[in-house]
């Protein structure tokens, strides 16, 4: 019976870890691709709305997040 050294088990433990975290971080880097270039993510992760509609004293994101405080600074 073959049996891998503890080292490389740790390695391939580590691997898989950094793999885990490299995805984790692909899929949040796909998130914020959701949306064309000149429209802004809504705070839900699923909303696009036109960037000349951020702060125009309407709400067009289903959470209002075009009209926050934090975009509009
Ligand atoms: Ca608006």
């Amino acid at each position: 019976m073959y049996c891998f050294p503890t080292f490389h088990l740790c390695t391939a433990l580590v691997f898989m870890f950094r793999s885990f975290i490299f995805y984790f971080e692909t899929f949040s880097f796909s998130d914020q691709q959701l949306c064309d270039p000149g429209e802004f993510l809504c705070h839900d992760h699923v909303t696009c709305v036109s960037q000349s509609w951020l702060c125009d004293g309407d709400p067009d994101c289903p959470d209002d997040s075009d009209e926050s405080l934090d975009t509009c600074e």
